[in-house]
This record gives C-alpha cells, structure tokens and sequence, in this order.
C-alpha cells in the first residue's frame, strides 16, 4: 500500500514538467535504502542525445556517496548503475536529459522509510 501511494506521488510530481515524462523502471518498483542499485529510464517523448543522473537529500545539504553511470541501451532507454541512497528520509533523484545541446531535468522525489 504504502508502495503505490510513493508511486503516485511521483508520477504526480513529474506530471508537472514541460515534456511527457521519463518513465523510471526500479527492480522492485521502489529504490532500496542502503544498497546499491540500477534501475532503468524509458524517455516516452523521442530519443536523446545523453542522459545524466544524481540525487539529494535537499534538507540534509548532501548528496549520493556513490556516482551513479548511466549507459545508453538506445536512444529513448538508459541503464544506471551504482546509484546508492544511503539515508532514510527524503531524496530527490534528477535525470537529466541532453538534445541538441540543451538539458531539461526532471525530478522525482522519494521518501525511504527507516528499518524497522
Ligand atoms: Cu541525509
């Protein structure tokens, strides 16, 4: 239950911006906390040049520990690899998509519980 309501959330919060949304393929259908992961970009709205990847914590001043490597598997899906949210709470992970020389991100928050 509490899985679809973060889904929700996010596909509201990415249904603002100005292009059709990437969609995010996670393994589980949510980012794990604490582990590393890949998850997979489908670009809905026609190829790109490159994609780029990082995530926050916004209200901890603070970053991944990991650096995140996005490859290309064609022009509208891109594997990432090495992402790591290493903290419960709330993070927001930015993709970045690169055409003709312009960038447009994306943000999509997350909220990770702690263990319990
Ligand atoms: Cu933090």
């Amino acid at each position: 239950m509490k899985i679809k309501a973060v889904l929700l959330i996010v596909f509201g919060a990415l249904a603002s911006c100005q292009s059709p949304l990437p969609l995010m393929h996670f393994p589980d259908g949510q980012a794990p906390l604490n582990e590393i992961f890949s998850f997979e970009i489908e670009l809905i709205d026609g190829p790109a040049d490159s994609v780029g990847v990082d995530a926050d914590m916004p209200s901890h001043g603070h970053g991944m520990i990991t650096e995140p490597v996005v490859n290309k598997l064609d022009g509208t899906h891109y594997q990432v690899d090495g992402m790591m949210l290493h903290m419960p709470g709330y993070w927001e992970i930015y993709v970045d998509v690169m055409r003709d020389g312009d960038s447009e991100r994306f943000m999509l928050p997350i909220t990770l519980e702690a263990w319990q």
